[in-house]
């Protein structure tokens, strides 16, 4: 039987398990990224494995997330992660170098290798043929440290993409369309490749756009081939060398296969808060909007802000509307300057922000209250715009260009004739914003330089067998970590402080929540379909950690999140039948016995304390995973087993 792209890079990759869906298997990674929100706990993990370089062939630390710097902890984190990246053989990207996937995309992203990075969004770089994964930041650090990277085999998905996006309509459209399509649960335990005569049409950062929204399907990861189009790309960025070609064997078979025309499609909104909550433009038009932010990982490319600047040229931005333009990368800033658009944004009445995630992660620009704000972006959650009653909708920089002009949500198909952008054979080539590490021998006797913010890596404990946990806390379907862990600039500063940001866990869902858990001692968390779906922010488990929490129970799991509280030491269950959801309330107590002959079995009983019964979870661990919860966490097995 033939092979898809991703079969063939998981094969050449394969250090171990079998490649039958569901069955886990331990690959070998090429690259690593993080984030400097992620990234302080992934390189405390690294230094706490004790391995003096990393083992990659590249890995790369960008500072791109926690860029305001209101006070001296960001700052110092920054600090931190650039020291710590020059001592184990890192490269550094400064603030202002741009967004970690735009940039990975651009300069280092390679067809046929293997990527992870401590952002969920890491398979934007799928757009070039490579199969890049989201993961928890200490399995990043495993990888560097030359460790496997073990996910459950994923099933095959197909998107067949025919004809041609109609003028105005646009890749980001199509992430909407795939959105309505499979919602935020279709493609768990998938990877989704793109294929058909359709994808032709599409440009590289075309299908980065959509590739990077397949995080937000709960895929494992989505992938481009490596075609001619992915060749024009790597020679434009003077990276020929990068090239090589990359497709699915014609008899390679899929699971599930989706045919999407691109012709029929329209400009399209996703609708607070959740990114499948989809309408068409039109639909919403009467929406008035006081807040259009442009930028992302999902749509800061070159031709994403030409776009925007053609369409704004001449004209004035309504006065009810504040416009902020975040471009993804210095590449794609200073080719806006040279070629003038930027002037063109800027006379049209923009607030250029710098090259950085920005508004995305609520790092400023958070709305007013009960602001509608239409962003270019790829998560719209409740309160992660750092406004709890924002109405948040995500849209192309077209919709968004257009709705800035009118003050209203707007199909920007009103607007006339589509202005031709061309994009230039090749891109200002200036790797300067990136810093290389000190060789072996100078990284001997440099030091890591860490501020007070900084605080040790929390201690997992092990699962004992016996245990009574009382429920702490009981919330919905389709938890996102944004709820668990919530992002925005009064919390962010915090991302190297357990401690510190534990106080605002499940903060949108129960302010009370931090001060009960305490006072419990030991408890469990328990939710329903999706849990921890979203972004790969392992203080969504380890500030759950720190308050006691020790089993989480739901009806299904989001990929990372799981993997991140087993990482952590917590042990995710699921409901095996999913009406005792209903059975069970806060504050009931649950008592569970034979733990560790359960975890063998795949099969867990509690009972509840006064009314006596009993509630069947399912936990289908590898000997892996289960030697990671008995030794308290994946750093405490890591430095007994070996990376
Ligand atoms: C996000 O988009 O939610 C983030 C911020 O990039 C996260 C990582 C983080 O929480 O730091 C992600 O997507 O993984
Ligand atoms: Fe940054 Fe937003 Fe992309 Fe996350 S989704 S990496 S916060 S730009």
């Amino acid at each position: 039987m033939g092979r898809t792209i991703a079969q063939k890079i998981i094969a050449s990759h394969l250090l171990s398990g079998d490649m039958t869906p569901g069955s886990e298997i331990a690959l070998r990674i090429d690259q690593t990224l993080t984030q400097d929100a992620t990234g302080t706990m992934a390189y405390l993990a690294l230094e706490n494995i004790g391995i003096p370089r990393v083992k990659t062939e590249l890995s790369l630390a960008y500072i791109d997330h926690n860029t305001l710097q209101c006070g001296f902890e960001n700052a110092d984190d920054h600090r931190y992660i650039q020291s710590v990246a020059r001592k184990y053989g890192v490269r550094f990207s400064r603030p202002g170098n741009g967004i970690c996937h735009q940039v990975h995309l651009e300069r280092f992203g390679k067809p046929g290798k293997t990527l992870i990075g401590s952002d969920s969004h890491t398979p934007t770089a799928g757009g070039l043929g490579m199969l890049a994964m989201g993961a928890g930041g200490m399995d990043v650090a495993v990888a560097m440290g030359g460790g496997a990277y073990y996910i459950s085999m994923p099933k095959m998905y197909k998107v067949n993409l025919t004809g041609k996006l109609s003028p105005w309509v646009t890749a980001k459209d199509v992430s909407l369309e795939i959105l309505r399509i499979l919602s935020v649960k279709g493609g768990v335990g998938a990877i989704i490749e793109w294929g058909g005569e359709g994808i032709k049409t599409l440009s590289v950062p075309e299908r980065a756009t959509i590739t990077n929204m397949g995080a937000e399907l709960g895929a494992t990861t989505s992938i481009f081939p490596s075609d001619e189009i992915t060749h024009a790309f790597l020679k434009a960025q003077g990276r020929e060398k990068d090239f090589i070609p990359l497709a699915s064997d014609p008899d390679a078979e899929y699971d599930k296969v989706i045919d999407i025309n691109l012709s029929q499609l329209q400009p399209l909104v996703a609708c607070p808060h959740s990114p499948d909550n989809v309408a068409t433009a039109k639909e919403k038009e009467q929406v008035a909007v006081s807040q259009v932010c442009i930028g992302s990982c999902t749509n800061s490319s070159l031709r994403d802000m030409l776009r925007v600047a053609a369409i704004l040229k001449g004209k004035r931005i309504a006065d009810t509307v504040s416009l902020s333009i975040s471009p993804g990368s210095r590449q794609v800033l200073s080719m806006l300057a040279s070629c003038g658009a930027l002037t063109d944004l800027i006379a049209a009445g923009a607030r250029i922000l710098e090259c950085a995630c920005g508004p995305c992660i609520g790092m400023g620009f958070s709305p007013a209250s009960a602001g509608v704000s239409v962003r270019t972006f790829n998560r719209c959650f409740e309160g992660r715009s750092g406004t709890r009653d924002a109405q948040v909708y995500l849209a192309s920089p077209e919709v968004a260009a257009a709705t800035a002009l009118t003050g209203f949500i707007t199909d920007p198909r009103s607007l006339g004739i589509y202005p031709e952008v061309t994009l230039p054979d090749e891109f200002v080539i200036d790797d300067s914003g990136v810093l290389m590490p000190a060789t072996a021998d100078e990284a001997v006797s440099l030091s890591v330089e860490r501020g007070p913010n900084i605080k040790p890596f929390p201690k997992g404990e092990a699962l004992p067998d016996a245990i009574r946990l009382p429920v702490s806390l009981k919330v919905g379907d389709n938890i996102t970590t944004d709820h668990v862990m919530p992002a925005g600039a009064k919390v962010l500063p915090y991302r190297s402080n357990i401690p510190k940001m534990a106080e605002f866990c499940f903060g949108v869902c129960d302010e009370a929540f931090p001060a009960r858990a305490m006072k419990m001692g030991r408890s469990c968390v328990l939710g329903g379909v999706n849990y921890g779906q979203g972004s790969s922010r392992e203080h969504a488990a380890l500030a759950p950690l720190h308050l006691g929490v020790r089993l989480v129970i739901a009806k299904s799991f989001a990929r990372i999140h799981a993997a991140n509280l087993i990482n952590a030491g917590i042990l995710p269950v699921t409901l095996e039948n999913p009406e005792d959801y209903d059975a069970l309330t806060q504050g009931d107590v649950l008592c569970l016995n034979h733990i560790h002959a359960g975890l063998e079995k795949g099969r867990i009983e509690a009972t509840i304390e006064g009314t006596g019964k009993t509630v069947p979870f399912s936990c289908a661990l590898t000997q892996r995973q289960i030697g990671i919860l008995k030794a308290g966490g994946l750093l405490n097995y890591t430095r007994e087993a070996g990376v």
